[in-house]
């Protein structure tokens, strides 16, 4: 496992628990923390020790864990960009973010503070959000000159609709963790002190399921998300032929009809 500057990985029980840690700025993502944030999750991808990753926010600098979870893209680094530069880190940021998307782990954000910006950018390209009762989403590129380039005119609307996201993105109004589980931005609201445990044990949960089917059935759910309806159901039978092809399939059935618990393997 490398060694990063701005990340710190905790692996246990399958779990992968992966800190953005900047604390001077408050965890905001600069080209060097999403450089580290491409190469981890390369790195992670292929172990076979690691079946979901629970992505979090480092302490700030007081070392308040609640503080923040992302406060955004790193405005010092982006003041000067011209607009190839704005692209280039846009780019830089797609890769790290569309393997959070697709990578065949489930990843899960534990919302611990704000999430603003590429914060709230970084959490929608996640496949599950979890919030700590204390954080605060928002969108507010518009008020600095700028539109949310990690995703989020796309991901946002997508998530909650496109009135709510279009009145986000247009108000730069944040919003706070009840809020964001009523229009569906978050799955759980959690006390913030329970936030880690509960992303664990909903991790837990996954893990005790196929993991080779809980990667399929991700795929599925992305690759037919933006397909019409009678395709995407096809390409559903196709991976469910996959998931039949596997020892977890003879070993999940068999023990429902024998009445023991399956012991499922297969990843
Ligand atoms: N970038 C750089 N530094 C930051 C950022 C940031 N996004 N957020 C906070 N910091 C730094 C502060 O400058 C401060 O540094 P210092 O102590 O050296 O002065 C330190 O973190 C602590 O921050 P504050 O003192 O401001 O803490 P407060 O508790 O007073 O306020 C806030 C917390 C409300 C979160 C406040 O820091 C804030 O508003 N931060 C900026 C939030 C923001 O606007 N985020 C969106 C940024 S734009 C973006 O994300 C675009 C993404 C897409 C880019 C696509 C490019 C292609």
């Amino acid at each position: 496992m490398g060694t990063y500057q701005n990340l710190k990985l905790e692996v246990e029980d399958e779990i992968a628990v992966l800190y953005i840690s900047r604390p001077a700025a408050l965890n905001a993502l600069n080209s060097e923390t999403l450089d580290e944030l491409k190469d981890v999750l390369t790195e992670i991808e292929g172990r076979d020790d690691v079946k979901v990753v629970i992505l979090t926010g480092g302490p700030d600098k007081k070392d308040n864990p609640y503080k923040s979870f992302v406060a955004g893209a790193d405005i010092a680094e982006m003041v000067n960009f011209t607009a190839a530069e704005a692209r280039a880190f846009g780019e830089k940021a797609s890769v790290p973010f569309f393997l959070l998307n697709n990578m065949r782990q489930v990843t899960i954000a534990a919302v611990n503070g704000f999430a603003l910006g590429g914060g709230c950018e970084i959490a929608m390209a996640c496949d599950i959000r979890i919030a700590a009762d204390n954080a605060t989403f928002g969108q507010p590129e518009t008020g600095l000159g700028i539109i949310p380039g990690f995703g989020g005119t796309q991901r946002l609307a997508r998530l909650v609709g496109m009135g709510r996201a279009k009145e986000m993105i247009f108000t730069c109004d944040s919003i706070d963790a009840e809020e964001a589980y009523r229009i569906g931005l978050v799955n759980h609201v959690v006390a913030k002190e329970e936030l880690l445990d509960s992303a664990k044990a909903m991790a837990k949960k996954i893990i005790s399921k196929g993991s080779y089917a809980v990667s399929l059935a991700k795929a599925a759910i992305n690759n037919g998300y933006d397909m019409d309806i009678k395709n995407a159901v096809e390409m559903e039978a196709n991976l469910f032929g996959v998931a039949c092809s596997t020892a977890d399939k003879k070993e999940g059935m068999s023990a429902f009809l024998e009445r023991r618990a399956a012991d499922l393997k297969d990843f």
